[in-house]
C-alpha cells in the first residue's frame, strides 16, 4: 500500500533525523598555513562547529594576522609556527584576510 510505504519511509526519516540531531557533533578540524602573502587553501569548506588552525608559517615582525573582513573576529599576531585556533559556530561565508598583507584574501564557507 502507498501510503503505509510513504508513512515508514516518513518515520525511517525522522529516526534517522532524530538520531543525528541527539549524537554530539563530531568536530572537524582543518588547517590553513599563513604566511607572506599567503592564505593556504585560500578556499575552505567546512561544518559549522568545526575549527579551523590557523598555522602561521613565516617570520614576520609584529606577527601575521588573521583578520575577518566583516570584524568578527581576529588573531593575535603569530610569530613564526605559532598556531591560533577559531571554531565557527554559524554557518556563512567569512572572507578572511592578513592584516600585514591585505592582499592576501581567503573565504571559509561554514555550512
Ligand atoms: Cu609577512
Amino acid at each position: 500500500m502507498h501510503l503505509l510505504g510513504a508513512l515508514s519511509r516518513r518515520l525511517a526519516l525522522a529516526a534517522v533525523l532524530g538520531a543525528l540531531a541527539v549524537s554530539p557533533a563530531l568536530a572537524g578540524e582543518v588547517v590553513v598555513k599563513v604566511g607572506h602573502n599567503k592564505i593556504d587553501p585560500a578556499k575552505l569548506s567546512i561544518e559549522a562547529g568545526d575549527e579551523v588552525v590557523f598555522h602561521n608559517l613565516d617570520a614576520m615582525p609584529g606577527g601575521h594576522t588573521v583578520v575577518a573582513d566583516d570584524g568578527s573576529f581576529q588573531s593575535p599576531g603569530l610569530a613564526q609556527d605559532e598556531k591560533w585556533t577559531h571554531v565557527f559556530e554559524k554557518p556563512g561565508t567569512y572572507g578572511i584576510h592578513l592584516k600585514e598583507h591585505p592582499a592576501a584574501k581567503g573565504s571559509i564557507e561554514v555550512k
